[in-house]
């Protein structure tokens, strides 16, 4: 026999257990000998309406909680010189930034001509670690190749 029940729930749009508790004790008289089993699909559609009313009322972002910003981009851009020999510039194209052969020939006479040139954009941590990859092939081969990042 059922005189009295509690609920307390957990919120499922913020994931806290909400500070109210629901009784339903007044919709079952003392007597009517209902078990906690016989209350089950009453308990599921009691739960269903209690949730979909937290849902809309916790809509709105609770107030300490941060906006999540998206990562900004970052370009890397090769700068042209006049030592480091063609072929070098292929290649580091084609091994740090993953051009094909036509591709990675287009954008270094690109760069021979115009001086600099965006030879990709990622997330800061991939910008700066391709950046230190073409530094350190460069300082291998003794050539000056330089390339430098900027925010998008
Ligand atoms: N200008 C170089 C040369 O004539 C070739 C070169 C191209 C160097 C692009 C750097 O980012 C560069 N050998």
């Amino acid at each position: 026999m059922i005189t009295e029940l509690i609920v307390s729930l957990t919120c499922p749009c913020i994931g806290e257990t909400c500070g109210r508790q629901y009784s339903v004790c007044d919709t079952f008289d003392d007597d009517s000998g209902n078990t906690l089993f016989d209350l089950l699909p009453f308990l599921q559609n009691f739960y269903m309406f209690i949730t979909s009313n937290a849902m809309e009322k916790t809509k709105a972002r609770p107030k300490n909680e941060k906006k999540f910003k998206e990562p900004r981009d970052y370009r890397v851009i090769l700068l042209n010189d006049n030592y480091t020999p063609m072929d070098f510039v292929v290649e580091v194209l084609r091994m740090i930034f993953h051009k094909d052969e036509l591709e990675a020939n287009r954008l270094m006479i690109d760069i021979h001509r115009k001086g600099k040139g965006i030879v990709g954009q990622y997330p800061f941590d991939i910008a700066q670690t391709k950046t230190n990859q073409v530094h350190s092939l460069a300082r291998q081969a003794e050539v000056p190749l330089r390339c430098v990042i900027e925010e998008v």
